[in-house]
C-alpha cells in the first residue's frame, strides 16, 4: 500500500495560549499561525496535515493512536508533558511512526526541570529554540526522512 502523505501535528497543554502571554519566551504568533505554517510547509512537499491541540493527555494519546492508520509521521510539541509523561512517550513509541519533537523556546537554557525530555529518544528529529519557525524546520526534516531524502 502507498504510504499516506499526511502528518499529524500535536500541540500539548497550554499551547493554545500562544500569542496571548509570555511573548518574550514564545513569541507573538498564535496556535492558528503555527498550524497554518505547518500546513504550508507540508503542502509544498505534497503532504497534508491533521492538527490537534489539547490540554488533556488522553486526547493526545488517542490522536497519536489514530495516526497509525492514516499518517506517515508525527510532529509534536508536547509542552510541559515533555518533562513528565511516560505515557506520551509510550504512545509515540507504540505507533512506530517517525516523530519530530519541537520546542519553541530553548529548553536547554531554561530551568533544569526542562532539560530532560521523555520524548527525545523516540524522536528522529529535534528542533529546539528556533521559535515558531522551528515547526517548519521539523516538517521539512521529517518529510525528508519519510521520503528517503535525508542525508543522515
Ligand atoms: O518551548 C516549548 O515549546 C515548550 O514545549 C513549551 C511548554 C514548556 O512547558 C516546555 O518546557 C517548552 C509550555 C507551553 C506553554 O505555552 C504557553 C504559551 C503562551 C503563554 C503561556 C504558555
Amino acid at each position: 500500500m502507498t504510504a499516506p502523505r499526511r502528518l499529524l501535528l500535536v500541540n500539548g497543554p497550554n499551547l493554545n495560549l500562544l500569542g496571548t502571554r509570555e511573548p518574550a519566551v514564545y513569541g507573538s504568533q498564535t496556535l492558528t499561525d503555527v498550524e497554518s505554517l505547518v500546513a504550508t510547509a507540508a503542502a509544498t512537499r505534497g503532504f497534508e496535515v491533521r492538527a490537534v491541540q489539547s490540554n488533556h493527555e488522553g486526547v493526545l494519546l488517542d490522536a497519536i493512536h489514530e495516526a497509525r492508520t492514516d499518517c506517515a509521521g508525527i510532529v509534536i510539541n508536547p509542552g510541559g508533558l515533555t518533562h513528565t509523561s511516560v505515557v506520551l512517550r509510550d504512545a509515540l513509541s507504540g505507533v512506530g511512526l517517525p516523530v519530530a519533537e519541537v520546542h519553541i523556546s530553548d529548553v536547554r537554557a531554561r530551568e533544569p526541570f526542562r532539560h530532560h525530555s521523555y520524548v527525545a529518544d523516540v524522536a528522529l528529529v529535534h528542533v529546539v529554540g528556533e521559535g515558531v519557525s522551528g515547526y517548519a524546520t521539523a516538517v521539512v526534516r521529517l518529510i525528508d526522512i519519510i521520503t528517503g531524502q535525508a542525508d543522515g
